[in-house]
């Protein structure tokens, strides 16, 4: 059946890192595999001829290549969620390119209504979790404090949510945000680093705080696999006792397996052999491995080509929740004496994007020193 707005669920998917195709072709098999009603709008506009011609084989796919665009980066998803949405179609979802299905994530959400917005709890490792100083930092009025923060890896709109969206899309324009974007990540006020925090400010707003949101659970339905103690220790033996496979989900944060070897030269020796190790024995790559033969390309990345990863593939009998385990406890450890010692040595000797107001402040920022943002804590 021809797909169209009627018979279809639509996903929409951007890329414009020349370097991260590669992720594009493993999203677009995995979701055939295990979602095939969902149809997967491609928008790549610096998709080569080979990868766009891979892509217009694939039953699922609908190919913007070489589109021009208004907004770029990260910030194009509250566009192209409205564009997808004035087309006639109720319901859109976005992607981001470094997804790996496993499953129907739609099965822990059950019978969705209209109003209900979805979106995916953020990695257990984020700054400052929750949506309350995100919405104070952009000075909307507090309507409520959401727990976790909202990470946008995967996101579904419906028609109710065209004021949120129109809002979101506003927040990315803004002149605001824009020179926010021209500092390095790392000084960026912790409300505006990426275009997640500005849909976490809104969606704890007064204005938007009636509208339901529903997060896939981070361990159960999504793995965030940003490091390897991205997928915790604790998520990875509760994993083992329910003695299920991966989740649905497995989201590849930060360094992607694919463009690894093209660090080593700034790398010492130690940390590229176990950053390499984690990637190797990482959910995502256990998964990639699966499509090595209908990616069309040598991708090699995803194979145990050390006598380490081999030997704990082994000894794990290839559980994709133990054979990193190790990779985990020692990141871990790792993270938590970096938090300590900015603990100690205060906010502003952290290297990590903890600081309310980052090396950008408000014009109005004199009013809002460290003592009220404790106190709205
Ligand atoms: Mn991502």
């Amino acid at each position: 059946m021809r797909a169209t707005p009627e018979n279809t669920t639509l996903m929409v998917v951007y890329e414009d890192r020349p370097t991260d195709l590669i992720a594009l072709k493993l999203l677009a098999l995995s979701l055939a595999r295990h979602c095939p009603d969902i149809h997967l709008r491609v928008v790549c506009p610096v998709a080569t001829p080979d990868m766009e011609r891979w892509l217009r084989r694939q039953p699922n796919v609908e190919c913007r290549c070489g589109a021009a665009l208004q907004s770029n980066g990260y910030d194009v998803k509250p566009t192209l969620l409205r564009e997808a949405l004035e087309e006639g179609r109720d319901e859109v979802w976005w992607v981001d390119s470094d997804i790996i299905f496993n499953g129907d994530f739609r099965k822990p959400l059950g019978q969705l209504d209209h109003h209900t917005f979805v979106g995916t709890q953020e990695v257990h490792w984020g700054a400052r979790q929750g949506t309350r100083f995100r919405t104070w930092g952009h000075g909307y009025s507090i309507g409520r404090c959401l727990p976790h923060t909202i990470n946008s890896c995967l996101l579904r709109f419906t028609k109710a949510h065209l004021n949120l969206l129109h809002d979101w899309e506003g927040t990315v324009r803004s002149e605001r945000y824009q020179k926010v974007q021209q500092l390095p990540w790392r000084q960026r006020p912790l409300y505006m680093i990426t275009d997640q925090d500005c849909l976490n400010a809104l969606l704890g707003s007064s204005k938007h705080a009636h509208i339901p949101v529903h997060l896939l659970r981070r361990g159960r339905d999504i793995i965030q696999n940003g490091g390897p103690a991205g997928y915790t220790v604790g998520e990875r033996l509760a994993n083992v006792t329910r003695g299920g496979s991966l989740p649905a989900v497995v989201h590849m944060q930060g360094l992607k397996p694919w463009n690894f070897a093209k660090k080593r030269p700034i790398m010492k020796a130690v940390s590229y052999s176990f950053e390499r190790l984690a990637l190797q024995l990482s959910p995502y790559c256990q998964l990639a491995a699966q499509y090595r033969d209908a990616m069309d390309e040598p991708a090699a990345w995803f194979e145990l080509d050390t006598a380490a990863a081999r030997w704990l593939d082994r000894l794990t009998l290839g559980s994709p929740h133990l054979r990193g385990l190790p990779c985990a406890l020692v990141d871990a450890a790792w993270r938590r004496v970096k938090r300590l010692k900015e603990q100690w040595c205060g906010e502003s000797a952290s290297i990590q994007p903890m600081s309310m107001h980052g090396a950008y402040r408000l014009e109005s920022s004199t009013t809002r020193d460290s003592d009220s943002v404790k106190r709205a804590a």
